[in-house]
């Protein structure tokens, strides 16, 4: 009886699944846990797999749900991120929603990395990497997206993108206390020696690092790019301790290329950075050829400068761009600040017409830099080296194709938003300066903030009369609603 139920249930629903199925795809998502087994099924969330390793090879797999707690790498079983996907959303790694997996990867071999990423299209987010032997993560491959993930207390940088590594976007991460034996070489993120181009950064964190927080040495690509946005620099060169992290290590906030004859090329475009209390430079040439173009980038209180970008003259081409930025030490200086001949300075905060001291900021106080994240992954709100209302760099930048707020960008790494808009609204009839004809007695301001608005609706039958000269300046707008009334014996002027 039970036999001849089965294959009736078979019958019936064998060509349904058949029609469900994607032609030539077999999708399927594994469960990765510390308490499950390799064993296992791995596909059904009460029947996880135990280890990385055995969920990367199974052929039908696309996405990897790994459980909180602590996972353990040992040996020599370096993750291995290895399958080539065809394009974007191809493999995904990502935490159990809710959950924050730590991958401990200390009882490796001596020089053993923790995760290495070879394949191209993986989507990797929610992960926490610590005490690999070499780096956390090493990446070779291409088109990797790596969000929200931390480094911490590895051996060698820890992050890594190199041996060609190119179009990998690193979103959200942070990275910090890594230490390798000499100090020498450990940066939080190294896009450094072979990588390829097209490499990029955005709203990560570097901190106490021994040798550099960002590091962009070539050896012996040539004529690459890397982009770096929103990203925060800071204690570099000292260990976790608090130490000096020694001799050898760089300790320089966003080292930007350099090569070892001095002759190669990192194009690197920094946007919205802050690169603070590193032991050595905040933002470093470093004998970099290429071109180099800083905006809106905040330096402060670095120990060996803030901008020190006149290493060497750029190769033929490069150009060196540093616009809208803020460089300032806790003695309300500029600090040191040095950049090659020829390059263009604009709008900078130790330029004319800035004048640049303490009250520019809300906060010189560090408080808060390295905060746990919002919970989407971005970075902690901070008011240091926010501007107060009052400041000139408010406003005082450029346009150079960056969102920001009010009439211009501001100066530095933290845009201002202009003060909520107010709306004043004439509902009466009559003359302009009277109060009374306003909503709530609210009379616009001599001057307009932009942004706010002056709405004219009369009272039914009415007018308003504009008897007094009002300008209205860039920014401001001016409404008379449909059907009403408005009079000129005086000067209504707008100007753009
Ligand atoms: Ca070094
Ligand atoms: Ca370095
Ligand atoms: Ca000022
Ligand atoms: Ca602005």
């Amino acid at each position: 009886m039970v036999k001849i139920a089965a294959m009736k249930l078979l019958t019936l629903f064998f060509p349904i699944l058949i029609a469900c199925m994607p032609s030539g795809s077999f999708a399927r998502t594994y469960y990765v846990s510390p308490t499950g087994s390799d064993a296992n099924v791995g596909y059904d969330i009460n029947a996880p797999f135990k280890t990385m390793k055995k969920a990367l090879g199974k052929s039908d797999l696309t996405e990897i749900l790994v459980r909180g707690g602590t996972h353990y790498i040992t040996g020599d079983s370096t993750v291995s991120i290895n399958k080539i996907g065809a394009g974007p959303g191809a493999y995904t790694i990502r935490n159990y929603p809710g959950e924050r997996p730590l991958f401990d990867c200390s009882g490796l071999n001596t020089g053993k990395k923790g995760f290495s990423v070879t394949g191209n299209y993986w989507y990797i987010t929610g992960i926490d990497i610590m005490k690999a032997r070499d780096n956390g993560m090493y990446i070779t491959g291409a088109n990797n997206i790596i969000e929200f993930c931390s480094f911490f207390e590895n051996e060698d940088s820890g992050l890594q993108l190199s041996g060609g590594a190119t179009n990998n976007q690193i979103i959200n991460c942070d990275s910090y206390f890594n230490k390798d034996a000499t100090s020498e070489n450990a940066d939080g993120f190294a896009c450094k020696l072979d990588v390829g181009t097209g490499n990029s950064f955005k709203g990560c964190r570097a901190w106490q690092n021994s040798d550099d927080g960002w590091d962009g040495y070539l050896r012996p690509s040539d004529n690459i790019s890397t982009s770096i946005d929103s990203c925060w620099s800071f204690r570099n060169g000292y260990l976790k301790s608090g130490a000096v992290s020694g001799v050898n290590g760089d300790g320089n906030g966003f080292k930007m290329g350099g090569s070892d004859a001095t002759d190669l090329r990192h194009n690197q475009i920094l946007t919205h950075c802050v690169s603070f209390y590193n032991r050595k430079r905040g933002f470093d040439q470093n004998n970099n050829r290429g071109s180099m173009t800083l905006y809106n980038n905040t330096a402060f209180a670095n120990g060996g400068g803030n901008f020190v970008m006149s290493s060497i003259t750029l190769a033929a081409g490069s150009v060196m761009t540093v616009k809208n930025c803020v460089a300032f030490t806790a003695a309300g200086t500029a600090g040191s600040n040095s950049f090659v001949s020829g390059a263009v300075l604009q709008n900078n905060s130790w330029q004319s017409p800035f004048s640049t001291t303490l009250a520019d900021f809300i906060s010189i106080d560090t408080v808060g830099a390295r905060a746990a994240r919002k919970p989407d992954g971005s970075l902690p709100d901070v008011n240091f080296m926010h501007l107060t209302a009052t400041s000139d760099l408010i406003d005082g930048g450029q346009d150079v194709g960056l969102v920001f707020s009010g009439e211009a960008p501001d100066l530095g790494a933290f845009e201002t938003s202009p003060a909520a808009s107010a709306i004043y609204i004439f509902n009466g009839n009559g003359n302009w300066d009277n109060a009374a004809n306003w909503l709530n007695n609210a009379i616009p301001p001599a001057t307009l903030a932009p942004g706010n608005q002056i709405i004219i609706d009369p009272s039914t039958g009415g007018e308003c009369i504009v008897n007094i000269s009002y300008t209205l300046s860039p920014g401001a707008s001016f409404v008379v609603m449909a059907g009403k009334q408005l009079s000129l014996p005086g000067n209504l002027n707008i100007t753009n």
